[in-house]
């Protein structure tokens, strides 16, 4: 049978947040875990930019943006407060995540300093816990935010968001979306 194709990369916080949308809408496809330092031939072809989620429809379609992917599976229009949400994601919070996890890659660049930027967008979560696909949406970034420094994490004073990371972390859809394949 010919199914949708998933370009991913496991790790990929984008990547993880179309999976969960996959893995709630029951979309059947197949999975490609992808390798970011050698990208499939086919994937390039079909998606020139490089980058992970890809989904390629049976008819030819392609749509490579995370978002639209979750969009496209759950049939999910966004109102304007997840719109918000997620963009303050996107770029806000992505931003400084990358600066606080790899501050050399960039020149000078305190990781501290993005730390607490990405701070300011945690205090704004701290009270307004996302449900839903939404929720789906933000927590892998998140994820990647508290492991970095998980002593450090753990010891803010952000109850709502400790209990909703963990909630996410320890469900049965995320586990799913981290299964090893091949
Ligand atoms: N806006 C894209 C961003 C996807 C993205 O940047 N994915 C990263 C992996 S986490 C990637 O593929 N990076 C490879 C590269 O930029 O070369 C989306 O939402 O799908």
């Amino acid at each position: 049978m010919i199914l949708p194709i998933l370009y991913s990369f496991r790790r990929c916080p984008y990547a993880m947040r179309a999976r969960m949308a996959i893995i709630r809408a029951g979309f059947a496809h197949e999975l490609r875990e992808v390798n970011l330092r050698y990208r499939p031939e086919h994937m390039m072809e079909i998606s020139p930019k490089g980058t992970v989620p890809v989904l390629q429809l049976v008819n030819g379609t392609v749509i490579e943006e995370s978002l639209e992917i979750m969009q496209y599976v759950l049939d999910w229009q966004l109102n304007a407060n997840e719109a918000e949400w997620i963009k303050r994601t996107d770029e806000e919070f992505k931003y400084h995540l990358d600066r606080y996890k790899y501050p050399n890659r960039y020149d000078n660049v305190n990781s501290l300093e993005h730390r607490t930027l990405a701070s300011v967008f945690l205090d704004g979560l701290e009270q307004h816990i996302p449900s839903g696909n939404l929720s789906d949406a933000i927590f892998p970034f998140v994820r990647q935010f508290a492991n970095h420094d998980r002593d450090w994490f753990d010891q803010q004073e952000w109850p709502n968001v400790h209990s909703w990371l963990d909630s996410n972390l320890s469900s049965e859809e995320f586990k799913k979306c981290m299964l090893k394949i091949g």
